[in-house]
């Protein structure tokens, strides 16, 4: 950790609308970010737009990456990336239309570029991903879309020589309505500490029910920020329990399990450090499957977390098919505390 050439600070920033996110994203502190569309504004629905800095960022809400040291842009194959030499956000869009043959061999080699990318900027670790995946329930060649996304993710990170298994980065894996593959992902210089949940089976010990290869990501991971703070990047969180999908149908139910989930998360951080999270203080995206079902969402989201609450206040909701077709909601969150790691 000595050896690294200067510290730089990541800090997380909820751009609300192009007028915020114009000038910073002109300045050269801006990362990246991913950017949605969120359910309450004009259809069309969700999308996570193209995000880079030198790209156009119109009217969506932006989950923003900023850093204080200056940032240099590369390409990678189709990766496309934005570092200051310690952290590093990358994008990649697929140039196939939506729904254009299986996942798997796509997936490989997106993510092989991915590390490819990871090499040459020397930003070798995976911190968060994001993934958007159009169609991602749908059935194709007798295997779910999401569960052949499963299969190219694994084998490309065993291909690699990365951890599959226990140590993978945080991330998420949501539906779109169109458009293509998106990827979009956070990594640093310095490995992150890789969290899990008690309540729940690690994802990369799911049943061979959930589909022939399991999901590669940890609950969530904790990473050293700046020289005084500690940032918690937790995965997307939903109603489950073990391995199992509980309370189908029922939208208050699985908030609150999703909910008491990302307290079990949290749990397992202050286990970890000296940084201190709370529900109300988490910076969340709630991504909802049924449009229909945005005001009972909201409702249920922040009588969960405090109706005034920092968390209330920031959440973007948006509409996304969720990996499990039984699941109805699913709430991903990041939050900076001073403390360090233990
Ligand atoms: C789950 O807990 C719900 O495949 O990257 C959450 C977070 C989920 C990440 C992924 C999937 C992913 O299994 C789905």
């Amino acid at each position: 950790m000595s050896a690294l050439p200067r510290t730089s600070a990541l800090r997380a920033q909820r751009l609300p609308d192009a007028q915020a996110g114009w000038p910073l994203a002109r300045s050269a502190r801006l990362l990246g970010g991913v950017a949605y569309q969120r359910l309450d504004r004009a259809a069309p629905p969700m999308m996570a737009e193209s995000d880079l800095p030198s790209l156009s960022i119109n009217s969506r809400e932006i989950d923003g990456w900023l850093v204080d040291a200056d940032v240099r842009h590369g390409q990678t194959g189709e990766v496309r990336w934005a570092t200051d030499g310690q952290w590093l956000f990358g994008a990649y869009d697929s140039t196939l239309a939506e729904g254009e043959g299986p996942l798997d061999n796509l997936t490989e080699r997106t993510y092989a570029n991915i590390f490819q990318a990871l090499e040459t900027a020397e930003v070798p670790h995976l911190l968060r991903l994001w993934n958007y995946l159009p169609s991602i329930n749908r059935e194709q060649l007798g295997l779910e879309r999401y569960r052949q996304f499963n299969l190219g993710r694994q084998q490309a990170f065993l291909n690699a020589h990365r951890d599959a298994f226990a140590g993978a980065p945080a991330a998420c894996a949501l539906g779109t309505f169109g458009g293509p593959m998106r990827i979009r992902f956070l990594a640093g210089r310095v490995a992150p500490v890789p969290l899990e949940n008690p309540r729940q089976v690690p994802a990369w010990r799911y049943p061979a029910e959930f589909g022939p290869r399991s999901p590669t990501f940890s609950r969530a991971v904790l990473v050293p920020s700046s020289s005084q703070e500690t940032t918690l990047l937790i995965s997307g969180t939903a109603s489950i329990v073990g391995s199992a999908s509980v309370h189908p149908g029922d939208v208050p139910k699985q908030m609150e399990e999703t909910l008491r989930n990302l307290e079990a998360v949290m749990g397992a951080a202050h286990e970890r450090g000296t940084a201190r999270y709370s529900l109300s203080d988490l910076v969340c995206t709630v991504y909802v499957r049924h449009a229909s079902h945005i005001d009972d969402v909201k409702r249920c989201f922040e009588a969960g977390v405090g109706a005034d609450s920092l968390a209330a206040r920031q959440a973007i909701y948006v509409q996304a098919d969720i990996c499990r077709g039984d699941l109805l909601l699913e709430v991903e969150a990041h939050a900076t505390a001073p403390g360090a790691l233990s």
